[in-house]
C-alpha cells in the first residue's frame, strides 16, 4: 500500500498548512466548505504527484495506453473513495476528529457530478477505478457536462425535473488544461488538391470551437497508479470574439458566438429517450472524439514519433457503445489527409486500435443519423464513411447464398442514414456484448450477419463493479466484519471473498452479518425519513428496486405486486404477509411518458398504502427522489431482496444485480442479462426465478398467442382487479388516473409481458418472503451471495479485455 500519509502528524501538518492557505483565515475561523475544499486539494495534490510517477513509469516501460471513450463517466464522489484506495481513510477520519471536525460532515459538500444515465456510464467509471488498480495506463475521454443529469423531484406524485447546477462551487478535483485545447471544425466544404499524382483533402470554411480539456486524476486501489480522466468543455475560439459589436454596444451579438459554442457541452442527453437525430447530440460526439483522437496522437507523436505503424502495438482505443463510432472515421481522417498515410495502410492501423462494446439489443436504442445532416455538419468526415462503405461493399462476398440480405444488414450507409452500430463493428477488430445471454443474443440475432461474416470478433465481456466503492466505501460495517474474518486480500483481489463460505455455518457470525444488515437500515431508514418525511420500519423486509425507469425493467410489475398484495390483505385481514418495505428509486427520461406514469403510479400506490392503519403494519411503500451515486450508496447496503424482473431477453446486463448481490440480498429475478451468471454462481437455491425464460418469450411472441385481455378475463380477482384499479379511482387522490398505463396494456397487448409474468412473480415474492423468517438462514444466504460475488468485481472484468481485447 502506497500511503500518501505516514502518520497523523504528518497529515495533520500538512492539512493545517493546506486550509489556512487556501482559505487565508485561521484554522479555528474556517468553516466546514473551506476545509473540504483544502482536503480536497491536499489529496489531489498527493494524487498528481502519484500519477507524475505513473506517468514516468509507463513512458519508461513502453507500456501500451488504453483510452477508454465515452460520452457518459458517472464517477461519483471521490473523496472518501481516494482515502480508502491511499490506505489512509481511517487515519484521516481520526485525525480530523482531533481537529474538531468530521469526516462524513466533510464529505456532504463534494458535488456528485451527474455525467451520466446510469448503468452505461457507472460502468465507465468502475473500469476507471479497476484500470488503475490493475496497474493498467487507462484514460477516460469523454465529455465535461455544465450540467448533469436533471435533478428529480416530486411533486404530487409526479417526477419534475431541475437543473443540476453542480460546478457552482467549483470542482476542486479538476485541472483545466488550457494549454491542450483542441480546435474542431464544423461544416464548411472539402477542397481536393493534387499533390505528386496523389489527392489530398483538406476542409475550408468551418466554424470552429475549441475543445478544452480538463483532467480528474483517477487513484487506484493501493496507491500505486494514478491514472486520469479528461473530459471537454466547449467554448468559442478567442479570436472570434466580437469586439466591434461589444464595443457598439451590441453585447447580445458578442456574446452569441459564445452562447453557440457553449450549447455543446451544457447538457448531457438522456440515453433511452430516444433523443436521436439532434444535431447538438452529433456535436458532442464529433466534438469529444477528434479532441479525444488529437490528444492520444499526440502522445504517441512525442514517444515514438510519426512511425503510425506502431500505433496499435502502444495504444487501444475502446468505444464504448456506439457514441464514440467516429473514432474510426476520424482517425482515418488524420492519418491519411494530414499525415499522408495510404488508404490500405491507415484503415489496417485503425482497425487494429479500435474496438467497440455494445451495450443494448433494443433496436430502436440503435443509433443512426440522416446522411443530410451528417454531411453538412462534418463533410469529409462523411466522405471518409462513404468510403470506408464503398469499400465494404465492393468487397463483399457476393459467392454465398442470401449475400444480399446480408449486405443490407451490415451495410453501413442505408436508406438514406448512417448506420453508427454497423460503422463501429466494421472498424474495430473486437466487438462484445456485456453478459453472456446479451452476447448469444448479439451473436444470433441482432448482429448475426456480421457474427456470420467475422465470428473471430466477437466475444463476450461480463460487466462488472468496483468492490471498494461497492463494498467497501458504501457498506463500511459489512466491509470490517469481513475483513475481520478475511483479511483485507478481498480488496486486491474479490475472489477471495468465496472465503466467507467457510463460516455459512457459524451461527455467532451470521448472527453479526444480520447485526450490519439491521445498522444500514436503520441508516437508510434515517435517509428517507430526512429526505421523503416517511417512517419506514428497520425491522420489515427491505425489498429494492433502484434503476432507470424503463418499461422493460418492468417497474410496473413491481407496483401491480404491491397493490395485489394490498388487496388480498384488505379482502382478509387473516392473509399472511411478511411486514415488507417496497423501496423504490429512480429517474425516467423527460420525454418518456410510460416511465414517468409509473413512477406517478408508484407514489400514488404509496400514499394510499402508507395512509391506511388496515395495512400499515405489514406494507409501507417508498420512493427515494433523486436516484444518483451518493444515495445509491446508502440504498445498495440496506437491501435484502434485489428486484431484477426485466422482461427475459432485454436487459443488457444489469450492475445493480451485483452491486446489491455483494451487499448481501438476494435476487428476485427473470433468467435474464447477468441474472443469468449470478444464479449460476451462488446457486438458484440461493437466489428466487420465476417468470418466462428468453427462449419462451421468443416463441410467445413469434407464436403471436399473448393476449392481454384473456389474462385479464382469467383471472378478475387478482390480475383483473389491479388493472381496473388504474382507472377507478382507488390511487387517483394525487393527481389522477393512469388511463395511458392501462391503454399501454390492454390496448397495447401487453409489450413486455407485465400481465404473463405476473402470477408466478408474485407467487416467487411470496415463497421468498415466507422465509425470512428463519433468520439464521437468510442471513446465511445473504453470507454466501456476498462469498459468490467476487467474480463481479470490474477487476476481472477488465482483466480479460485487457488479455482478450486490448493486449495491453
Ligand atoms: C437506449 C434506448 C434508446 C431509445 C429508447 C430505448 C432505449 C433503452 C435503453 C437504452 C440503453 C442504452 C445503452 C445502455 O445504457 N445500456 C445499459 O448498459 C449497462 C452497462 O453495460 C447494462 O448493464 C444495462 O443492462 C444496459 O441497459
Amino acid at each position: 500500500m502506497n500511503r500518501i500519509f505516514e502518520s497523523k502528524e504528518e497529515f495533520k501538518e500538512l492539512y493545517l498548512s493546506s486550509v489556512t492557505s487556501l482559505s487565508g483565515k485561521p484554522f479555528e475561523m474556517t468553516s466546514d466548505f473551506d476545509r473540504f475544499q483544502a482536503l480536497v486539494k491536499l489529496v489531489a495534490s498527493k494524487a498528481r504527484s502519484v500519477q507524475t510517477e505513473t506517468e514516468k513509469r509507463v513512458h519508461d516501460t513502453g507500456q501500451k495506453r488504453v483510452y477508454y471513450f465515452s460520452i457518459e463517466f458517472l464517477i461519483g464522489r471521490l473523496l472518501d473513495n481516494y482515502l480508502i484506495n491511499f490506505g489512509v481513510r481511517d487515519l484521516v477520519a481520526e485525525a480530523l476528529k482531533e481537529m474538531g471536525s468530521n469526516l462524513e460532515t466533510l464529505e456532504e459538500y463534494e458535488p456528485d457530478p451527474a455525467l451520466g444515465n446510469g448503468g452505461l456510464g457507472r460502468l465507465a467509471a468502475c473500469f476507471l477505478d479497476s484500470m488503475a488498480h490493475e496497474g493498467i495506463a487507462g484514460y477516460g475521454n469523454g465529455m465535461r457536462y455544465r450540467y448533469g443529469l436533471f435533478k428529480q423531484e416530486i411533486v404530487n406524485g409526479a417526477q419534475h425535473e431541475t437543473t443540476d447546477d453542480w460546478l457552482v462551487h467549483g470542482y476542486p478535483w479538476e485541472v483545466r488544461r488550457q494549454d491542450k485545447a483542441v480546435r474542431i471544425g464544423f461544416g464548411g466544404h472539402v477542397v481536393g488538391t493534387e499533390e505528386n499524382g496523389r489527392m489530398r483533402y483538406h476542409t475550408e470554411g468551418t466554424d470552429d470551437v475549441l475543445a478544452v480539456p480538463y483532467d480528474i486524476p483517477v487513484v487506484g486501489y493501493g496507491g500505486n497508479t494514478v491514472n486520469k480522466l479528461r473530459v471537454w468543455s466547449a467554448e468559442p475560439v478567442e479570436e472570434e470574439f466580437d469586439l466591434d459589436a461589444f464595443n457598439a454596444g451590441d453585447y447580445a451579438k458578442a456574446q452569441a458566438h459564445r452562447a453557440e459554442a457553449e450549447a455543446i457541452s451544457a447538457i448531457l442527453y438522456p440515453n433511452d429517450a430516444g433523443e436521436h437525430g439532434r444535431l447538438l447530440r452529433l456535436k458532442q460526439e464529433y466534438l469529444f472524439v477528434a479532441a479525444g483522437i488529437n490528444s492520444v496522437l499526440d502522445t504517441f507523436r512525442k514517444e515514438h514519433g510519426s512511425d503510425w505503424k506502431l500505433l496499435p502495438q502502444y495504444v487501444a482505443i475502446h468505444t464504448n457503445d456506439t457514441h464514440p463510432a467516429m473514432c474510426g472515421p476520424e482517425l482515418m481522417r488524420v492519418l491519411v489527409d494530414e499525415e499522408n498515410l495510404e488508404w490500405d495502410e491507415a484503415w489496417d492501423i485503425t482497425t487494429k486500435t479500435i474496438s467497440y462494446t455494445n451495450h443494448t439489443i433494443l433496436p430502436e436504442a440503435l443509433e443512426k443519423w440522416p446522411i443530410s445532416t451528417f454531411s453538412k455538419l462534418l463533410p469529409r468526415v462523411y466522405q471518409i464513411i462513404d468510403e470506408i462503405s464503398r469499400r465494404y461493399n465492393a468487397a463483399f462476398d457476393r459467392s454465398q447464398d442470401g449475400w444480399q440480405d446480408r449486405l443490407r444488414q451490415t451495410a453501413i450507409l442505408w436508406d438514406g442514414e448512417v448506420r453508427m452500430a454497423n460503422l463501429s463493428v466494421i472498424c474495430s477488430h473486437s466487438v462484445n456484448g456485456v453478459a453472456k445471454l446479451h452476447t448469444d443474443i448479439l451473436e444470433r440475432e441482432t448482429l448475426k450477419d456480421f457474427y456470420a461474416l467475422t465470428p473471430q470478433k466477437f466475444n463476450n465481456k461480463t460487466n462488472g463493479i468496483s468492490p471498494r466503492r461497492f463494498l467497501a466505501e458504501a457498506n463500511p460495517s459489512y466491509a470490517k466484519l469481513i475483513t475481520e474474518a478475511i483479511g483485507t486480500g478481498w480488496l486486491d483481489d474479490a475472489a477471495e471473498l468465496s472465503k466467507l463460505e467457510a463460516f455459512e455455518g457459524d451461527p455467532a457470525f451470521l448472527e453479526r452479518v444480520g447485526a450490519s444488515k439491521h445498522e444500514n437500515k436503520v441508516r437508510l431508514a434515517n435517509y428517507v425519513r430526512r429526505e421523503c418525511g416517511l417512517a419506514i420500519d428497520p425491522n420489515s423486509i427491505f425489498d429494492v428496486q433502484v434503476k432507470r425507469f424503463h418499461a422493460y425493467k418492468r417497474q410496473l410489475l413491481n407496483i401491480f405486486k404491491v397493490m395485489d398484495i394490498y388487496n388480498r390483505r384488505i379482502a382478509d385481514p387473516n392473509f399472511r404477509v411478511a411486514p415488507t418495505t417496497f423501496i423504490f428509486s429512480g429517474k425516467a427520461a423527460s420525454s418518456y411518458t410510460f416511465a414517468k406514469e409509473t413512477i406517478r403510479l408508484i407514489n400514488s400506490v404509496a400514499n394510499v398504502v402508507n395512509n391506511d392503519p388496515r395495512v400499515n403494519e405489514v406494507m409501507k411503500v417508498c420512493f427515494i427522489p433523486n436516484f444518483r451515486v451518493s444515495n445509491a450508496q446508502l440504498i445498495y447496503p440496506a437491501a435484502e431482496i434485489s428486484e431484477q424482473i426485466s422482461t427475459a431477453g432485454m436487459e443488457a446486463s444489469g450492475t445493480s444485480n451485483m452491486k446489491l448481490m455483494m451487499n448481501g440480498a438476494i435476487t428476485l429475478g427473470t433468467m435474464d442479462g447477468a441474472n443469468i451468471e449470478i444464479v449460476n454462481l451462488a446457486g438458484a437455491e440461493n437466489e428466487k426465478i420465476f417468470g418466462l425464460t428468453a427462449p419462451e418469450v421468443d416463441e410467445l411472441r413469434a407464436s403471436g398467442m399473448h393476449f392481454a385481455w384473456d389474462m385479464y378475463n382469467a383471472d378478475p380477482d387478482r390480475l383483473g382487479r389491479v388493472i381496473d384499479e388504474l382507472t377507478d379511482d382507488t390511487f387517483a387522490a394525487l393527481s389522477g388516473n393512469f388511463e395511458s398505463i392501462y391503454n399501454e396494456l390492454m390496448n397495447g397487448n401487453d409489450h413486455d409481458l407485465v400481465m404473463k409474468d405476473f402470477a408466478s412473480y408474485v407467487q416467487a415474492w411470496e415463497e421468498l418472503t415466507q422465509g425470512y423468517s428463519d433468520r439464521m438462514d437468510w442471513n446465511r444466504r445473504a453470507l454466501h451471495n456476498t462469498a459468490c460475488s467476487g467474480w463481479f468485481s470490474s477487476d476481472r472484468t477488465i482483466r480479460e479485455y485487457r488479455d482478450e481485447i486490448w493486449g495491453a
